[in-house]
């Protein structure tokens, strides 16, 4: 018999990373009444599901956590610059517990519909365990880059041992002890796991169809006076990062990478090089505008994996051809200087592509590769590939992966129009993936519990985007995307990593001050562009 448990919340959440954990926590402090739906056995989102050796934040510890409550921010004790996922997740369930979050939590429940009931002005989410739940609102906390992407290679069932995808990873871990290793996939998943399957493998090689651009994270326990430092004025931090176009505290130039000698550039890039990190891009503020000043940044990257790399017939397929910044840059420790190792070896994808995995191994176009263990490293359908899988039905009836069938739209990343009281957290059309997740996820999350606080307020029971805001939007959301170089490559971005997905520039590039001065002009003016009744 299916079990109905169905109980009328204010707000129905889905998913317990770092945004459905603040919005419960929102919810409560706002007097609503709330409930989580999570796939996993526990809180963390992605840092609970990814959990390969060497997976870490590439973006900086003491900005990469919370901000909304000043005693969490001052009592947390991060121990590296960059955290590894272990100590990002023991921090999820860390905020979990200090704010008695637990409770208000149904682990493994996975959402396969949501529906929304226009005469009642409710949202019914149905588990894949026949469990209901039903709602006034629904917010989507399903992250960005959770949707793993599976290559479409022949004979998984046939290979005889034990295929890993770097999104799915056992909890227990992987022993690479004494094992031959093929990894599929150069982007920061096996960038970041590459060097450390490298220590423990006997022999791993590793499948490239695309080199992507790595800078190293100098990654290092955190300095406790450099961490007190800015303890003393987090304030001061953040105000700085939020007004940053990545939301990302660093020091970004505005010069051009074209109006300074060689030598000068040179300097400046082996500066930040050193310093390591995201910020590399920072270097100059035309190298994502300007071909030719983002050719002087893929020289000097080039020259760098040419001085690491022993074989100069491997560093030279390691260059990436394409823009720098085009897609997300990695961020490593040690990745290219494995490839000295005498015991990894990279198989160019475009010379010989994967035919099919037979019982011990891989087969490509021109050999065949022993193999013990396959790690997949291929990414995610990101941004929309979470919304999609489930079947999500707004007031006309009609599917949102129907309504996306061309490419997604919305309303500031935030709502759709035929989707009553449905919003969404970085969703497509929002700066999310382009930014530092943290304060774009808190800032999403106040912006929705506030709207949902004034709505009962104002005793209003439905709010949607009108259709006219929603294009307008997404209008410029495309604009936006088509000024510079960003656009012009092929990345999960774009939807291009999926076969068969529409090609659209999904996240907002129009920076994070410019986002939330709109988000908060349309909350000044009543909520410009919705419809409440
Ligand atoms: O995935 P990706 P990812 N056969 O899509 C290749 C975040 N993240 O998991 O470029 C063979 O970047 C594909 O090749 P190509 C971060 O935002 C953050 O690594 O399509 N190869 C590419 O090399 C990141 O950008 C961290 O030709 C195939 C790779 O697989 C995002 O997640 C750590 C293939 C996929 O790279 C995604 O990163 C990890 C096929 N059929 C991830 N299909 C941090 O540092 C795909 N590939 C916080």
């Amino acid at each position: 018999m299916v079990k109905n448990t169905a109980t009328q919340y204010d707000v129905a959440i889905v998913g317990a990373g770092f945004a459905g954990l603040y919005l419960l926590h929102r919810c409560r402090q706002l007097g609503l009444r709330a409930r989580v739906w999570e796939k996993g056995a526990g809180v963390g989102g992605v840092w609970y599901w990814n959990r390969y050796p060497g997976a870490r934040c590439d973006v900086e510890s003491m900005q990469y956590c919370y901000q909304f409550d000043a005693e969490l921010q001052q009592e947390w004790n991060w121990s590296e610059r960059y955290s590894a996922q272990p100590e990002i997740l023991r921090y999820a369930q860390h905020v979990a517990q200090r704010f008695n979050l637990l409770d208000g939590i149904d682990f493994e429940h996975t959402v396969k519909h949501a529906r929304f009931d226009s005469e009642q002005s409710i949202w019914t989410l149905t588990g894949e365990n026949g469990e209901s739940l039903t709602a006034r609102y629904c917010v989507m906390a399903t992250g960005c880059l959770s949707k793993p992407n599976w290559p479409a290679i022949e004979g998984y069932d046939d290979f005889s041992g034990p295929v890993y995808h770097t999104a799915l990873w056992p909890h227990e871990g992987v022993d690479f002890k004494g094992k031959r290793v093929a990894v599929i996939g150069t982007g920061s998943s096996g960038i970041q796991s590459i060097p450390h399957i490298a220590v423990d493998a006997e022999a791993l090689t590793i499948f490239q169809r695309t080199p992507n651009y790595s800078v190293p994270a100098q990654n290092g326990p955190l300095d406790p006076t450099q961490a007190a430092t800015i303890k003393a004025n987090y304030q001061a931090l953040r105000d700085s990062a939020s007004q940053k176009h990545n939301a990302i505290d660093g020091i970004y130039s505005t010069e051009s990478a074209l109006r300074v000698s060689s030598e000068e550039r040179s300097a400046e890039y082996e500066k930040r090089w050193n310093h390591g990190g995201l910020t590399f891009l920072g270097a100059y503020g035309d190298i994502l505008r300007d071909k030719k000043a983002n050719d002087t940044a893929v020289e000097f990257v080039h020259e760098k994996i040419n001085s690491i790399v022993n074989d100069k017939m491997v560093a030279k397929l390691l260059m990436p051809t394409n823009i720098i910044g085009g897609k997300r840059m990695c961020v490593d420790t040690d990745y290219y200087a494995t490839f000295n190792r005498d015991n990894v070896t990279l198989i160019d994808l475009n010379s010989q592509p994967i035919v099919r995995l037979y019982s011990h191994g891989l087969e490509t176009a021109i050999t065949e590769y022993l193999v013990d263990i396959i790690v997949i490293a291929t990414g995610f359908d990101a941004m929309t590939g979470a919304l999609n899988q489930m079947d999500i039905r707004g007031r006309s009836g009609i599917a949102l992966n129907e309504k996306w069938q061309h490419g997604p739209s919305s309303y500031l990343g935030l709502a759709m129009h035929d989707y009553p009281n449905l919003f969404t957290v970085t969703g497509p059309g929002s700066p999310s993936v382009l930014t530092n997740m943290l304060p774009s996820i808190e800032h999403h999350v106040e912006w929705i519990t506030n709207c949902i606080a004034n709505m009962k307020a104002n005793e209003h029971t439905i709010i949607e985007a009108e259709a006219s805001a929603e294009q307008a939007w997404w209008e410029h959301v495309q604009e936006v995307a088509s000024v510079g170089l960003k656009q012009t490559t092929n990345s999960w971005y774009t939807g291009a990593n999926i076969k068969g997905k529409p090609n659209v520039f999904m996240p907002y590039n129009g920076g994070f001050p410019q986002y939330c001065k709109k988000c908060e002009d349309v909350v000044k003016k009543d909520y410009e562009g919705f419809v409440k009744t």
